[in-house]
């Protein structure tokens, strides 16, 4: 292995359904910004982000899907190969909550076993008092293995910690940055047989 960590891909999906505020979850998190008038997306779009976990540098390769019911036979084109699915909903307007509960049910049928996935109840700027009902999201949540994050993107809360969140539990980035890029913590015994796989872990950018 070079002196040099490798850099690992990784790819994000985004699903939910239209106008939760994925395209301004992705926007505010690679370039900081929100628009009011944030366009419909058209089939997907790409962005791709560079970030340092645990003193290794990770590539998030980024496709938020379009959330409009004439683009869901896409859906399979852009999770088949995730490692990741951050499922959105718009915290306001529960009618959204269900439509993560079907991508779900599609991401467990169709998608690979090991997806991480990370649920963010958005837009919760709009909720006064800052008195969220989560409770039957996080039930939900714990019963797929997954997480709540409560986010806006519109005020930025919450948006760091779920992308970074959802990389971290990678299983790549997790074996990696605990197994290979410190392997001097290592049983012997545990390094030889992880060996192999530090060194297929290695994608470039
Ligand atoms: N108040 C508030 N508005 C938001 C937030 N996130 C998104 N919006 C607004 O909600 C609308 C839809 O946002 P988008 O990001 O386009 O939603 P989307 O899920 O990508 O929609 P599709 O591309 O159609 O699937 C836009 O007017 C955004 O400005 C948020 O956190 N708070
Ligand atoms: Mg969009």
């Amino acid at each position: 292995m070079s002196s040099r960590p490798p850099n690992l891909t990784f790819k994000l999906v985004l699903l939910g359904d239209g106008r939760v505020g994925k395209t301004s979850l992705v926007l505010r998190y690679v370039n900081n910004v929100f628009s009011e008038k944030q366009e419909a997306t058209v089939q997907a779009f790409y962005l791709k982000k560079h970030l340092v976990i645990e003193g290794v540098p990770v590539t998030l390769s980024i496709w938020d899907t379009a959330g409009q019911e004439r683009f869901h036979a896409l859906g399979p084109i852009y999770y088949r190969d995730a490692d990741a699915a951050l499922l959105v909903y718009d915290i306001t307007d529960n009618d959204t909550f269900l439509r993560v509960r079907k991508w779900v049910k599609e991401l467990q049928q169709m998608a690979s076993k090991d997806i991480v996935m990370a649920i963010a109840a958005n837009k919760s700027d709009l909720v006064r008092s800052k008195k969220y009902d989560i409770q039957e999201a996080e039930s939900y949540a714990a019963t797929i293995g997954s997480k709540i994050f409560v986010t806006s993107a519109k005020s930025g809360t919450g948006v760091d910690e779920v992308f970074i969140d959802i990389t971290t539990h990678n299983r790549y980035v997790l074996l990696y940055t605990t197994h290979c890029f410190r392997p001097h913590t290592l049983w012997s015994p545990v390094k030889a047989s992880l060996g192999s796989l530090c060194e297929r872990v290695v994608f470039t950018d």
